[in-house]
């Protein structure tokens, strides 16, 4: 009986132990996260956009990254903050997508000055003194553009089109995108006589802007339109149903490219009512967090990463386009 008791408290006080263990197992701190990033986004205007953001915070998880991930919403005021918070906070590295090219000299030297390495995604800036920035992870907009026209070369030829008149909705204005895409389908048109520029219009990466714009272009030229160049899927989702309601079909009287590829704009492509849509890629998140890792562990990193990317198009079997993602 002594012993059984003996048994049973020897029993007890191991529970206890292997409890207590365990417990303290359990209440760990989380391991201290690998980096800590901050990163401003422009806004929420596109399903391209929404598409990087999710890409993005899916990475930072992959790679055990700790992300401050502000959204600026579309004001480069709101940037400007994120990256002062970011650098009182003394995050690791700053990675953010520029709204438009000019302006950021000051705060820039701001993050120089508190040693924080930046990285730019998606888009471009252009400041007075080099070395502001480490590198910059995002699209060749300017082969964008240079897609873009072929395809319309290649589209006028077999069709036997002997002139071209052009529309083009432009995305934000002094942006990378807007800048690159325009000179890369003019550069590349502007030795072809059947192609005429009828006008430029600023519609913001906007699907409302789309859409006006393309009911004052209509308004001005109706018919005499042959081909809608939109600088991102938004617009031409919001041009589309007004080029309808003047009473075209899109993609039979008028030619109708894109750039992004998001799956709406895709599904419209194999409905026939886009002709053209260029592949711009949101997926930047794994080339952000290899290349921040390497910053903060004081590596070289490559000055320019351009993803690589396709043209979709009425040239191909749409149906075999795989899922988007975004
Ligand atoms: O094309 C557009 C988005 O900067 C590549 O921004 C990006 C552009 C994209 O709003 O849809």
């Amino acid at each position: 009986m002594k012993n059984m008791k003996k048994i049973v408290c020897i029993l007890s006080t191991l529970m206890l132990v292997l409890c207590t263990v365990g417990c303290s197992v359990n209440e760990e701190q989380p391991a201290e996260p690998r980096l800590l990033l901050g990163f401003s986004q422009v806004g929420s205007e596109s399903a391209w956009r929404i598409g990087n953001t999710k890409d993005i915070e899916q990475a930072a998880e992959d790679y055990g990254v700790s992300l401050m991930f502000e959204n600026a919403n579309q004001k480069q005021e709101n940037q400007i903050d994120a990256i002062r918070r970011f650098i009182a906070y003394k995050v690791d590295v700053i990675a953010f997508s520029p709204i438009v090219e000019e302006g950021w000299d000051n705060v820039l030297n701001e993050a120089k000055e508190a040693g924080i390495p930046v990285i730019l995604v998606d888009r471009d800036v252009s400041t007075d003194a080099e070395g502001l920035t480490r590198c910059l992870i995002g699209a060749d907009f300017y082969k964008e553009g240079v897609m873009a026209a072929e395809y319309l070369i290649r589209k006028a030829d077999s069709l036997g089109l002997d002139k071209v008149n052009i529309v083009e909705i432009t995305g934000t204005e002094n942006s990378t995108p807007m800048r690159q895409r325009q000179a890369g389908f003019f550069d590349t048109i502007k030795g072809d006589d059947r192609m005429v520029l009828l006008e430029s219009i600023d519609g913001d990466f906007l699907k409302s802007r789309g859409a006006e714009c393309m009911r004052s272009l209509l308004g001005k030229y109706g018919d005499g339109i042959d081909v809608v160049f939109s600088h991102n899927d938004e617009m031409t989702l919001g041009a589309l149903p007004e080029i309808e309601k003047a009473g075209y079909v899109p993609g039979t009287d008028m030619i109708i490219i894109s750039i992004d590829g998001g799956q709406e704009a895709i599904d419209v492509l194999k409905e026939g009512r886009i002709n053209c849509v260029v592949e711009c890629t949101p997926k930047l998140g794994k080339e952000l967090m290899e290349t921040a890792l390497k910053l903060k562990a004081g590596e070289e990193v490559e000055p320019l990463i351009h993803p690589v990317e396709e043209v979709f198009s009425d040239e191909q079997d749409t149906s075999l386009i795989a899922p988007r993602g975004y």
